[in-house]
């Protein structure tokens, strides 16, 4: 082709607004110009300038407390996005210019700005948050982007972006927000050798070996990332913690990181491990109240803050799964979790200690142990101390009841704890967009008898009056380009922040935001892509452990099926222990002829799902065991309604393979090809759940197939028989 013809075809594609080359490394912080040219130019006729003021050269004020790297990372995000959605260079100045001029500032940097602000506006916007409003100004405009602290300008900043990279209006616009949880923190299964424990996109992206040598640009697109959807904390490293990370020259690497974070708002907290003081300095003992103990920890924390002085604090899993801990001592959670506390409160740090404990020896429901665990405890801890729950009392199962936790333990703040890594919905291979289930269990109302005990109001702190407050998401980020492996598995990292600095945000509203900014804001995309995301959490549910199954996917590395596996150490490792299939029917009995786990829920919480006749579809078989031609609400019976919601999950995805197959010509070639070809895999393994299923089921039902259920491919023997090896995190040796 001749270069006349090649810059013709060019110009005549992003005419058509047909999508440049993507391989998605941007995420969603594209800023490629706007192709729709009245759209742009009335922006354009909007923000001429940045104008960000000179810091005062001496004296008090300045700039806030995280320093001017804070508004350079804002100035530069909005010079760089501006400028490529806008299509022209939109200039940095100190002093406003002209009409139309972007202002940016806090109280003490530019006070001028207080006059385009109100003390109520400031206070709403507290420590983190923002204002960003079009002012008046006699016949000219401003738009003012105006906080306490640096970091609210930063976050303003990414809020401006998103609204041009969303095709919003802003003649109007007039937003002042705050976030509603403190420690908005993403939690990283990562570990030193670079495995990364239920990871399914590549790698850890921290490269210990080379640091603090090297210290990869990866970083700070991470801290950007992050910080655009309001994260301010990382847990660096897995909570099966390894010990050396406490060593002097790991906390050399660990401050070359926290460097490159610092200027995006983003802590460094750390994981430990219980027994590091003998594994690294042969102390006889980790007991919590050993004078010995309490001494290595003060002395080890003090090194930390020297090298990290805005270090945030302890992750601790603590006698879990074989993790050492407190009880090996004969001491309680609460002991150990207050020596921390201790150790860190002089330089503000907090402890985030876990509640994810399961004992093998004991034999009661496994469902009811943390709450047996730590109710006795609330109150026990420090002020400096939050206790991590998951959403639900299992594992991150694709669908569980709240925790029962949630509703009980007001004098404890409680951190909610959510898996953004599908480790049981697909992992990196599978489409499962999980605002829906975060929301579902954040709206959760715990029935404690108070007003309002929402599970979001318990985990922000509002219903209990907690002086502290923390979410935490377990990342799915590695070294793959795109971070995420699945392109479409972006949407949940950015979800996970989206509702951590607002959890009444709506999954809709994250889906459109995030299809906008990743994809195209073209309505030929926007419809089906958001409606792809909105409906995959419940496909997944349906195609692999639908009407409250859950456990019974393959053992080790938890994709796809193994119901029938009984054959683990532990009872409560084996899916028959969850399922409970007999000739009679099928699921964990948790009301009073059963395990009882109902008993630790609010009465107004456990009384719909304590009886059959009330309990939702949805949590059937998780408190009851119900016989197989029992009638559900539909006229079928419950081996009718289990298999048909099997199909019901693969038929979805087929619908996805032909709503994708429309987007070919909207969005760029690579994701269009990779999610295909993920769609096709999804498929596949959404019609092997069933298979395997149903026919293992059916050995106890002894019922046929209902009508408008597919024949198997293959009999029960090949699926169960059927080994796989090299699911994507294979090398974390799970
Ligand atoms: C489970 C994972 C396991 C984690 C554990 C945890 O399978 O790898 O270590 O949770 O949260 O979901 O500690």
């Amino acid at each position: 082709m001749s270069r006349s013809k090649f810059f013709l075809l060019v110009g005549t594609l992003s005419l058509l607004g047909v999508a440049r080359a993507d391989d998605g490394y941007r995420l969603w912080l594209r800023y490629d110009k706007i192709a729709d040219e009245a759209l742009r130019q009335s922006y354009a006729a909007t923000i001429s300038e940045i104008v960000v003021p000179e810091p005062p050269a001496q004296g008090p004020g300045g700039f806030g407390d995280l320093g001017t790297a804070t508004v350079a990372a804002a100035r530069d995000e909005l010079s760089a996005g501006l400028s490529g959605l806008l299509g022209t260079t939109i200039p940095v100045v100190t002093k406003a210019s002209r009409n139309g001029a972007l202002v940016l500032g806090t109280p003490c940097s530019n006070p001028d700005l207080l006059a385009l602000v109100t003390e109520a506006d400031l206070r709403a916007a507290g420590e983190e948050g923002y204002i960003l409003r079009r002012v008046a100004i006699g016949a000219e405009h401003r738009i003012v982007l105006a906080a306490n602290r640096d970091i609210g300008l930063l976050y303003g900043a990414f809020t401006l972006l998103r609204q041009l990279e969303t095709h919003q209006p802003i003649g109007q616009l007039s937003i002042v927000t705050a976030p509603k949880i403190q420690r908005r923190m993403i939690n990283h299964w990562d570990n030193l050798a670079r495995t990364v424990e239920r990871g399914y996109a590549g790698q850890s992206i921290w490269e210990w070996f080379v640091l603090p040598d090297v210290v990869s640009p990866r970083y700070r697109d991470y801290a950007r990332a992050c910080a655009s959807i309001g994260l301010n904390g990382t847990v660096l490293t897995n909570v099966n913690a390894d010990a050396q990370l406490l060593t002097a020259p790991f906390l050399q690497k660990i401050a070359a990181i926290a460097r490159v974070l610092r200027p995006y708002g983003i802590r460094v907290y750390l994981p430990v491990r219980w027994s590091a003081p003998i594994e690294l300095d042969q102390l006889k003992t980790a007991d919590p109240l050993d004078p010995a103990v309490i001494k290595w920890w003060t002395v080890k924390v003090a090194e930390i803050y020297r090298a990290i002085p805005d270090f945030g604090g302890f992750l601790v899993k603590a006698n879990s799964e074989g993790q050492p801990g407190p009880q090996n001592y004969h001491r309680t959670h609460a002991d150990g979790a207050n020596l921390l506390a201790d150790a860190v409160a002089l330089n503000g740090g907090i402890v985030i200690w876990r509640a994810f404990v399961y004992d093998a020896a004991n034999p009661d429901d496994r469902a009811k142990q943390a709450y047996s665990e730590f109710v006795p405890l609330d109150g026990k801890f420090r002020d400096n101390v939050l206790v991590q729950v998951k959403n639900g009392p299992i594992d991150f199962m694709p669908r569980e009841p709240f925790h029962p936790l949630f509703g009980a333990m007001p004098k404890t703040p409680l951190a909610l704890e959510v898996q953004i890594t599908q480790e049981y919905l697909g992992q990196g291979t599978q489409l499962a967009f999980l605002a829906p289930m975060w929301k579902e269990v954040l709206e959760a109302d715990t029935h404690r008898p108070a007003a309002d005990t929402t599970v979001a109001r318990i985990v922000d702190g509002s219903a209990d009056l907690q002086r502290i407050s923390a979410i935490a998401g377990v990342a799915n980020i590695g070294t793959d380009r795109n971070w995420t492996g699945h392109p479409l598995a972006q949407a949940n990292w950015y979800a996970f922040g989206r509702l951590a600095w607002d959890h009444t945000l709506t999954a809709a509203q994250i889906a459109d935001e995030w299809t906008r900014q990743t994809f195209s804001n073209d309505p030929r995309v926007v419809a089906p892509l958001t409606s792809m995301l909105l409906e995959s959490r419940e496909a997944v549910v349906n195609y692999s452990m639908p009407l409250g199954l859950h456990h019974i996917m393959a053992t080790g590395h938890h994709y796809g099926p193994g119901p029938w596996v009984d054959d683990q150490k532990r009872p409560d490792w084996n899916p028959v222990y969850y399922h409970r299939a007999d000739a009679k029917g099928i699921g964990f009995d948790r009301t009073a002829t059963g395990s009882n786990a109902l008993a630790q829920y609010a009465p107004g919480a456990a009384k719909p799902w304590d009886d059959l006749a009330t309990c939702p579809d949805e949590f059937l078989l998780w408190f009851h065991h119900v016989p197989w031609d029992y009638r559900m609400r539909s006229g079928k019976s419950l081996w009718e309604e289990l298999c048909l919601h099997y199909q019901h999950g693969i038929d979805t995805v087929r619908t996805w393979q032909k709503t994708w197959g429309l987007l070919q010509n909207a969005i760029d070639a690579e994701r269009f090809a990779h999610v295909q070809g993920l769609l096709i895999r999804q498929e596949r393994d959404a019609r092997e759940w069933r298979d395997a299923c149903t026919q293992y089921f059916a050995t106890f039902s002894k019922m046929p197939l209902p009508a408008g259920v597919e024949p198997p491919e293959h009999p029960l023997e090949f699926y169960e028989k059927a080994v796989l090896r090299y699911t994507p995190g294979w090398s974390a040796g799970k």
